[in-house]
C-alpha cells in the first residue's frame, strides 16, 4: 500500500491517494469524519478549528461501501479557503495583490526560512502553506482507513498525551488499549490520568495569556499484532525503524523512543530484557520493557511507541529574527496559530502508525482481498503459536 496527500493549508482542498487496499473491505466514511473530528480537538487549539469541520469525500475506489482494490482518492475541502482566493489563487494575479498576507520575517524553528532558501521562495507564505500541520488531516484520513483493516485483523490501537508542557501524567506500566480509549474520551487533553486535567488546563490558559507555546510527549499502544512482522536480516527491513521515521515524519517531532525508551541506557540488563514464559496461548513476555521488539520485529506483546512534540515555533509574543528583504533584525511574523497541539498530535501519531502497521502486513501477506488477507494472518499466527 503507498500513498501521497496534496494540498495548502489555505488551499481550496487537502487530497490523499492511497493505492494496494485489498478489495472488499468494508469502509465507514464515518468512522473516518469521527476520526478527522478528533484530530480537531483538545484544549489549546486556535481559531482555524473553529472555520473548520474537516469531512472527507470519496472519489475512487469505493462502489457500494466497499473497497474496489483501485486506487482511493479522498478530499477535505478547506472551508478557509474562501477568505484566502486572492492570496492563494493559482492563476496569476495583479503585483499588488501577489503582496497580500507576503511573509518576510521568518519564524524560529519552523520551516520558513529554510524553506525559502532552498526553493527560492522570496514569499515564504509559499513555504508554510505547505509546511503547515494542517497537512496531517489527510494523514488521519488515510490512517483512519488503515485502522479498519487492522480492526478486520482484530488488531487494535490508542494513542494519549503523556507529557504535556512538562505535566507528566501517571501512566500504568501495563495501560490497555481499551482503557485508554475510556479514559481519553473524557478528556480535553487526551490525558488517561484525569487527576492532573484541571493543571494541564491553567497551564495551557496561561501560556496563551503569555503569547507562548507548549510541547509534549505521545504514546501509542498496539494490541494483537501478530509476531514476526519486519525482520533483522536488512537494516532497512526492521519494523521498529520504520515506525520511527513515521512518528517522526509529523510536524514538528524531535524524537521517538520503544518501551522505556531512553531509561534503558541508566539500567543494567537484568532490569531491560524481558523474561520469556509459554503457556497454551503461545510464547509471552513477563514484562514488557522493549514495547513489543526484539531485533526489529514485533514480538507479540503490545507495541508502545512514544514521540515528543515540540512547542509549536509560531509564537504570538514572537523571538527575533531577520527581515530577508532588509536583513535586519526584527520580531518573527505572527500567523494564527495554537497554544498547543500535542492532544491532537497524539491522534495523527495513531494514525501514522496504523498506517505504518498496515503497510507492513500488506508488505509481509500480499493480498489482493481482504478474505485472503484474513486467512493469510490467521495461518501466520497459528504457525508462530505451534512454535
Ligand atoms: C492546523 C491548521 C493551521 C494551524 C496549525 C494546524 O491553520 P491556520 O494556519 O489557518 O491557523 O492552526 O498549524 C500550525 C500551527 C503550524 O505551525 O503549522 C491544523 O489543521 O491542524
Amino acid at each position: 500500500m503507498r500513498y501521497l496527500t496534496a494540498g495548502e493549508s489555505h488551499g481550496p482542498n487537502l487530497t490523499a491517494i492511497i493505492e494496494g487496499v485489498p478489495a472488499g473491505l468494508t469502509l465507514s466514511i464515518e468512522a473516518i469524519n469521527q476520526e478527522l473530528a478528533r484530530r480537531q480537538g483538545g484544549y489549546g487549539r486556535g481559531g482555524r478549528m473553529k472555520i473548520e469541520k474537516d469531512q472527507v469525500t470519496i472519489t475512487s475506489g469505493i462502489r457500494h461501501g466497499k473497497t474496489l482494490g483501485s486506487p482511493i482518492t479522498m478530499t477535505v475541502t478547506n472551508k478557509d479557503w474562501k477568505n484566502w482566493q486572492t492570496v492563494m489563487s493559482v492563476t496569476p494575479v495583479s503585483e499588488k495583490e501577489e503582496n497580500l498576507r507576503r511573509v518576510a520575517k521568518p519564524r524560529p524553528g519552523h520551516a520558513d526560512l529554510v524553506g525559502g532558501m532552498k526553493y527560492q521562495h522570496h514569499d515564504l507564505r509559499n513555504v508554510l502553506e505547505r509546511s503547515s500541520a494542517r497537512e496531517t488531516t489527510m494523514r488521519v484520513a488515510i490512517g483512519a482507513l488503515a485502522k479498519q483493516i487492522l480492526a478486520a485483523l482484530d488488531i487494535e490501537i490508542a494513542s494519549h498525551v503523556a507529557i504535556l508542557g512538562g505535566i507528566k501524567a501517571n501512566v500504568p506500566e501495563n495501560l490497555t488499549v481499551t482503557e485508554i480509549k475510556e479514559k481519553t474520551t473524557i478528556s480535553e487533553v487526551n490525558m488517561v490520568d484525569l487527576m492532573i486535567e484541571e493543571e494541564v488546563k491553567a497551564l495551557i490558559d496561561a501560556t496563551k495569556k503569555a503569547g507562548d507555546t507548549l510541547g509534549g510527549v505521545v504514546e501509542v499502544r498496539v494490541e494483537n499484532v501478530p509476531a514476526g512482522l519486519g525482520s533483522y536480516v536488512q537494516w532497512d527491513k526492521k519494523l521498529d525503524g520504520k515506525l520511527a521515521q513515521a512518528m517522526l515524519s509529523i510536524n514538528a517531532f524531535k524524537g521517538v523512543e520503544f518501551g522505556i525508551g531512553f531509561e534503558a541506557a541508566s539500567l543494567p540488563g537484568s532490569q531491560v530484557m524481558d523474561e520469556i514464559t509459554w503457556d497454551e496461548s503461545g510464547y509471552h513476555r513477563a514484562s514488557n520493557h522493549l514495547g513489543g521488539f526484539e531485533g526489529g520485529m514485533t514480538n507479540g506483546e503490545q507495541i508502545i511507541v512514544r514521540g515528543v512534540m515540540k512547542p509549536i515555533p509560531t509564537l504570538y509574543k514572537p523571538l527575533m529574527s531577520v527581515n530577508i528583504d532588509t536583513k535586519e533584525p526584527y520580531k518573527a511574523s505572527v500567523e494564527r496559530s495554537d497554544s498547543t497541539a500535542v492532544p491532537a498530535a497524539s491522534v495523527v501519531a495513531e494514525h501514522v502508525i496504523a498506517t505504518t502497521l498496515v503497510r507492513e502486513i500488506l508488505e509481509h501477506f500480499p493480498a489482493d482481498n481482504m478474505q485472503e488477507l484474513k486467512k493469510a494472518v490467521a495461518n501466520h499466527r497459528q504457525m508462530t503459536k505451534e512454535f
